[in-house]
């Protein structure tokens, strides 16, 4: 389902097109592609809106069976895996992808239920370049997907050559390889799986990731406090997109793909050097308090407007509450009053919710990303230095890239003066916000003392690139697509 280059540098050069499998842990032979399962290929992970269920699919007045699985899941994968790759010969390529790919590619119905599931699940999207590669010359009408992520980057505020190229992986991938022959080049490939035992679901910062996820008005049925937004906001040609879109584009989806680098060990330095005082609590729970502001959330997953000085993890387990609230608290102003959440919170920048009285439902993205890379080694911990890669493989999906991802990052994040407060500037997002390369700083995460501004003192997510994809109908890979 995804790709993209890894280096910002390169993305110039490259032709994205990107297919992910999703891998059951247990299989270690891809290629044994035949046969049921018995048990899901996704987890229940706690806290997060479950997958939609049989009952959902059925009602579904959305093309299920032609929209590609991974657009309705979110972070439910164990196991992933990221193939980019350019075309080199479009014949050879349409014939395979006709042929071979889409009957195997695998939809949302067909994910949503365990005894249909494949052994491996494997969705396929392309980047302008790809389509044009293709002889696509349909527009799309997506100026950013059409220009490709690395001519966005003024909007995303980064510059490009903050990459670390140490250890890339470059695993061997076969399957794809042996498929397509010398009519592909493999440009990069990213192995992501959920992290082990009590932090799966967790992202590598230590925070359970994929709480907050829009519901399709019509196909989920909404959890307390969840965003509901039309289908056409994250689904092509669905109720209420209104962009003219060829026809056979129903059922996609724009996705967004960033390989984001997490500084993991810096960023507990960073924590635990900066956490503010706070009276009958050690430096630890001082460290915690402050991450928790940061994101918005404790690692559990509690929201700190519903649990702002102490975590409460029965509370982030829970998804009938872990959503439920909008930072109105009685007799509080929401335009000064940072005592709950702070206002340049990780989650606060990216869904201001009632800070826009109402949810701005056409600026929302579905989540589907994953981590890679080791967890921190013993030597990383004791030097506060990432000497490994890991982070964040991000997937979002949208209608419209412009309202979505860009929309987010560049007008929220990286927006020291969103939202607009009275008496304040809330400062960046400390885990996303880009600001160039300048310093940037940021306040309210001080609890007793909101208007303190804090330096920081570098990113701690850094992108190592990334590619806009559309994720096309299944129906579209045996006909437009193969033509
Ligand atoms: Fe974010 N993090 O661990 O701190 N994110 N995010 N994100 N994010 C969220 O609800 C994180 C990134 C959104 O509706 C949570 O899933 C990290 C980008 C949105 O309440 C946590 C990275 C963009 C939401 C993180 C990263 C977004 C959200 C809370 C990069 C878009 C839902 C748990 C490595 C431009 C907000 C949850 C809502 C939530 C983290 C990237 C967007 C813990 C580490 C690039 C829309």
């Amino acid at each position: 389902m995804r790709l993209s280059s890894p280096f910002a540098v390169i993305l110039a050069c490259a032709l994205g097109n990107v297919v992910s499998r999703s891998l059951p842990r247990a299989s270690s032979n891809p290629a044994a592609v035949t046969g049921t399962r018995k048990t899901s290929m996704f987890k229940n992970l706690a806290g997060l809106p479950p997958i939609p269920n049989a009952a959902q699919i059925s009602a579904a007045t959305l093309p299920v069976d032609d929209i590609q699985g991974d657009i309705l899941i979110g972070m439910h994968k164990l196991q992933q895996l990221f193939f980019f790759f350019a075309i080199n010969d479009p014949a050879t390529f349409k014939t395979h992808l006709a042929n071979d790919i889409a009957p195997i590619v695998a939809s949302a119905s067909q994910l949503s239920n365990v005894t249909a599931q494949p052994l491996v699940a494997l969705n396929i999207a392309f980047s302008q370049t790809g389509l044009t590669a293709l002889g696509i010359t349909d527009n799309l009408n997506d100026a950013a997907f059409s220009a490709g992520q690395v001519n966005d980057i003024n909007n995303l505020g980064e510059t490009t050559d903050t990459c670390d190229q140490q250890s890339l992986i470059d695993q061997q991938v076969t399957f794809l390889e042996s498929l397509f022959g010398s009519s592909i080049t493999t440009l990069h490939t990213l192995d992501a799986s959920v992290r082990p035992g009590a932090e799966a679901g967790h992202e590598p910062f230590g925070f359970v990731d994929g709480i907050a996820q829009p519901a399709l008005n019509g196909f989920h049925d909404p959890l307390p406090g969840q965003i509901v937004v039309d289908p056409g906001v994250i689904i092509v040609g669905a109720t209420n997109d209104a962009i003219a879109r060829p026809a056979w584009a129903t059922g996609g989806s724009f996705l967004v793909f960033r390989q984001l680098q997490q500084l993991v060990p810096e960023f507990n330095k960073f924590m635990l050097d900066n956490a503010p005082p706070f009276e009958g609590k050690t430096l630890a729970q001082r460290a915690a308090l402050f991450g928790a502001r940061i994101v918005g959330r404790w690692k559990s997953g509690a929201p700190v407007d519903l649990a702002p000085v102490n975590d409460d993890p029965a509370l982030g387990a829970d998804p009938l509450r872990n959503n439920n609230f909008d930072f109105t608290h009685p007799d509080s102003d929401i335009t000064s009053d940072q005592s709950h959440c702070p206002f340049s919170a990780h989650i606060r920048k990216v869904r201001p919710r009632a800070d826009l009285n109402g949810a701005a439902p056409a600026n929302t993205i579905l989540r589907s990303g994953i981590p890679f890379g080791p967890e921190v080694s013993d030597d990383e911990a004791a030097s506060n230095t990432t000497t490994q890669l890991r982070g964040l493989a991000f997937v979002a999906y949208q209608a419209q890239i412009a309202k979505g991802f860009q929309f987010l990052q560049r007008a929220w994040s990286n927006n020291a003066n969103f939202p607009p407060r009275k008496n304040v500037s809330p400062g960046f997002d400390v885990i996303i916000g880009q600001n160039k390369s300048a310093v940037r700083t940021t306040v309210g995460l001080d609890v007793n003392n909101p208007t303190a501004a804090i330096s920081i003192p570098q990113q701690f997510v850094v992108s190592n690139g990334g590619e806009y994809f559309f994720s096309p109908p299944i129906s579209a890979l045996s006909t437009i697509f193969a033509a």
